[in-house]
């Protein structure tokens, strides 16, 4: 008699996100058979998973949306009967910092008990030994607390909790109530204590994708100045592809916990600026402290620009000689030395900030074997890639991002 092989079933929530769209991918190459969740919207909300979708008729049949939201348990329950998953991965989320401060209600019922009403879904339809289910956990339930980083300086999967914001606040409901249907009733639940991952197709409003956005559209002459909020910020930042693999590893272990996934190395918004801008090859110089702070254009690499954005341009008080050579049928810009690039607008601070993240990866180095494959070197390059192939050509191919 021929086995037949098991077709694994997925079910993610939150599939039009950064995250969900690679981890769609990931599983669609692994062979599941991976079901989504998307909201309805007024308008197209699936630019992340059309290159998907698209192909429904020919290589993914095995791609299916349904839909859904996180706050209506009915749903939740019928799609989870339906689908009847071996992993649901919970990665929908209101999941804007800055903003939870806004919506703070709306945040808990999402991201907090959200993430109850998938595990009781689970419980309800009596798939506890079937499911295992993921949770996607966060830095900010650390809070950037100096005195909680363990010997060695990092956040680990031991360090104690203190939410800074009422985005940390709910998350934190979903980390225990992941772990405590694990311990109830013995569920193969975990927690990915995941450090700020990006990538081309994170949200335009975080702040690497607004300032690759920005260094794009500024390089390309179709933006003057970058707003942002406070620049001392250091986050250990990572790309969501290689972050996506470790979330499926999670779930492939032979028992259920918690891990952190991180670089273990941590940068600060201004360097993450610094760096976006030299892929056009642009230096800035900072002036000013706090509030008054300013990024000034220092100095122009003018090979690294034309290699950037293929156009030539005036560089005034810069030679342009080398470049004449090399004009393209294009139009010429002219950036001054001396200019302002970059401004500090206070709007973007936020009530209760998270001044530093620092991951301890060890544990899922060494338990998951999870190794990343980008530096932040070769993310910000993935990232400024994506934005200037957006503004030279109009868009850029998800697949590739
Ligand atoms: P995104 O903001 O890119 O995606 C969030 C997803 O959740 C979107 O698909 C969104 O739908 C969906 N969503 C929002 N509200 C609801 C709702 N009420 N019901 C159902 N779905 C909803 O986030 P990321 O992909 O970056 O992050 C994925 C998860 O990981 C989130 O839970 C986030 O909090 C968490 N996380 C992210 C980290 C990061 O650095 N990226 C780090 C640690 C944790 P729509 O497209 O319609 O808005
Ligand atoms: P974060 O990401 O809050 O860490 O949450 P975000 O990119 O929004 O902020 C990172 C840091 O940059 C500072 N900052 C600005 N932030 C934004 N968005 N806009 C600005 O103009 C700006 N200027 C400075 C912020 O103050 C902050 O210190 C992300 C989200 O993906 C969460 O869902 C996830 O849980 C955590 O990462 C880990």
């Amino acid at each position: 008699m021929t086995s037949k092989k098991h077709t694994k079933v997925a079910l993610i929530t939150g599939v039009t996100g950064q995250d969900g769209s690679y981890l769609a991918e990931l599983l669609l190459e692994k062979g599941y058979q991976v079901h989504g969740i998307k909201r309805r919207a007024s308008s197209f909300n699936t630019q992340r998973i059309d290159h998907l979708y698209q192909d429904l008729h020919e290589r993914h049949v095995n791609f299916v949306l349904h839909y859904g939201d996180l706050t209506d348990s009915t749903n939740i329950i019928r799609i989870i009967q339906e689908v009847q998953p071996d992993e649901i991965y919970n990665l929908g989320a209101m999941s804007h910092v800055k903003v939870s401060f806004d919506s703070p209600e709306y945040v808990a019922n999402v991201d907090g008990i959200g993430a109850l009403r998938i595990l009781e879904a689970v419980r309800i339809l009596g798939l506890e030994k079937k499911t295992r289910i993921y949770q996607a956990s966060t830095s900010e339930l650390y809070g950037g607390m100096p005195e909680n980083k363990n010997a060695q300086g990092f956040y680990d999967e031991n360090t104690p909790f203190y939410p800074r914001s009422p985005y940390g606040v709910a998350k934190i409901y979903g980390f225990w109530i992941t772990k405590n249907y694990r311990e109830a009733y013995n569920m193969f639940a975990c927690n990915g204590i995941l450090f700020n991952h990006e990538s081309p197709r994170r949200g335009e409003t975080f702040v690497t994708r607004k300032i690759t956005m920005a260094a794009a559209a500024i390089a390309m002459g179709k933006q003057d100045c970058l707003y942002l909020g406070n620049l001392e910020a250091l986050r250990d930042w990572g790309h969501a592809k290689d972050y996506v693999r470790a979330m499926w590893l999670i779930l492939q272990q032979e028992k259920p916990e918690d891990f952190v996934i991180a670089t273990g190395k941590t940068t600060k918004v201004r360097d993450f600026v610094q760096m976006a801008f030299a892929h056009v090859g642009f230096t800035i110089r900072w002036e000013g402290t706090g509030v008054d702070e300013v990024g000034i254009l220092d100095h122009i690499d003018e090979q690294k620009y034309f290699k950037a954005t293929g156009k030539a341009l005036n560089v005034k008080m810069l030679s342009v000689k080398s470049l004449n050579e090399a004009t393209v049928n294009d139009e010429r810009l002219t950036f001054n030395v001396g200019q302002v690039l970059v401004k500090v607008d206070p709007r973007y601070f936020r009530p209760t900030e998270v001044d530093l993240l620092i991951g301890d990866p060890t544990k899922s180095k060494t338990k998951l074997g999870w190794e990343p494959e980008y530096d932040l070197q070769g993310l910000v390059e993935d990232m400024m890639r994506g934005d200037l192939s957006l503004h030279r050509h109009g868009y850029f191919i998800p697949v590739n991002g």
